[in-house]
């Protein structure tokens, strides 16, 4: 095993954050590292946070921390928010809050860039859980905005993923129901203390009625105050209940399988294309097509044939 998967592996930080780099940047020798973690991990729980900005997100995640670091469990947070892109508001609102669980050695939290993966923002997460997992994370908490299609690929990576309204939130409801709510495994209404929580529940549980055939799974409604710690318990109690569903009936292997099917097939359209660019396809060559396709004087379809074609196969 490579030196600095040995590291991280063994709990080091300061090689986690190294290691975390290197892969998120493709730098020389990150797949070794991948290769390594992967076969070291599975052992996490992957808990995926998501919905519209400012619905508490952040606010649970931090009690989250606080829940499953008093059940002795070491957490990780990977926080994704595209909206830090622009303004670097969220996040740097979300280091100051979470300032004292810096100094816990059992929680560790990450903020992934959302520009600039060859392959996607997923699969950049989806690599960074690899490595959280490998150095022994018991639970990990992945926050995104709710919005767009990366942002559904990513939550995909968790086991159990939350969904968090707050009241209020009017025709909205319905605007965020388009892919995301399919994929709910928990509501939490949030921000209970607020007016309308019957309301939003009341919509909830018509959309539930909605779903067409009867599921195996009906993602219960949970209500919190994060602010004020409440109803985290019974948050925690359902995440659990969901995580011994997947467990006991075989619906977490279908999940499984096709979480890995597709980091499969991202994985090799990612290697595929890093190869054609790496020795088939310089910038020079790559620009001169890309003229020839637009005057029409060659197509895209002979050009990837043409390339494939280079490729050395066995
Ligand atoms: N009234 C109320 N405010 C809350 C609650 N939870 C979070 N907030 C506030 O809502 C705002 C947005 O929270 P944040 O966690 O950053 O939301 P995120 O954008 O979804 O991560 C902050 O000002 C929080 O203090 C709650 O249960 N009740
Ligand atoms: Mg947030």
């Amino acid at each position: 095993m490579h030196d600095l998967s040995q590291r991280l592996i063994s709990g080091d930080t300061r090689s986690l954050a190294r290691a975390l780099s290197l892969v998120e940047d493709r730098r020389d020798g990150y797949v070794e590292v991948l290769k390594d973690c992967y076969r070291r991990g599975g052992k996490a729980r992957i808990i995926g946070v998501t919905g519209p900005p400012g619905a508490g997100k952040s606010t649970l995640v931090d009690k989250l921390i606080g829940t499953y670091r008093g059940k002795g469990l070491k957490v990780a947070v990977v926080a994704v928010d595209p909206s830090s892109a622009f303004s670097g508001g969220a996040i740097l609102g979300d280091r100051i809050r979470m300032q004292d669980r810096a100094t816990d050695p059992g929680v560790y939290i990450r903020s992934m860039a959302t520009r600039g993966h060859m392959g996607g923002l997923a699969v950049a997460t989806a690599d960074a859980l690899t490595v959280l997992d490998a150095a022994g994370f018991d639970v990990i908490l992945v926050e995104t905005v709710g919005v767009g299609q990366d942002e559904v690929d990513i939550i995909r990576e968790a086991d159990t993923v939350l969904v968090v309204l707050v009241p209020g939130l009017g025709d909205d409801i319905q605007a965020i129901k388009a892919g995301i709510m399919e994929i709910a495994d928990v509501f939490v209404i949030n921000k209970a203390d607020r007016d309308g929580v019957d309301r939003v529940e009341r919509e909830l549980h018509y959309l539930l009625t909605l779903a067409g055939e009867p599921q195996d799974w009906t993602p219960p409604v949970v209500k919190t105050i994060a602010l004020k710690n409440q109803g985290l318990d019974d948050l925690e109690k359902a995440v659990d209940h969901h995580a011994r569903h997947l467990a006991s009936d075989g619906g977490g292997q279908g999940r499984l399988r096709m979480k890995f099917s597709q980091r499969f097939r991202d994985i090799l359209s990612e290697r595929f294309l890093m190869e054609i660019s790496a020795h088939h396809l310089t910038p020079d060559r790559e620009e001169e097509l890309l003229g020839r396709f637009l005057r029409r004087e060659e197509d895209p379809y002979t050009a990837a044939e043409e390339l494939l074609g280079r490729i050395r196969w066995e």
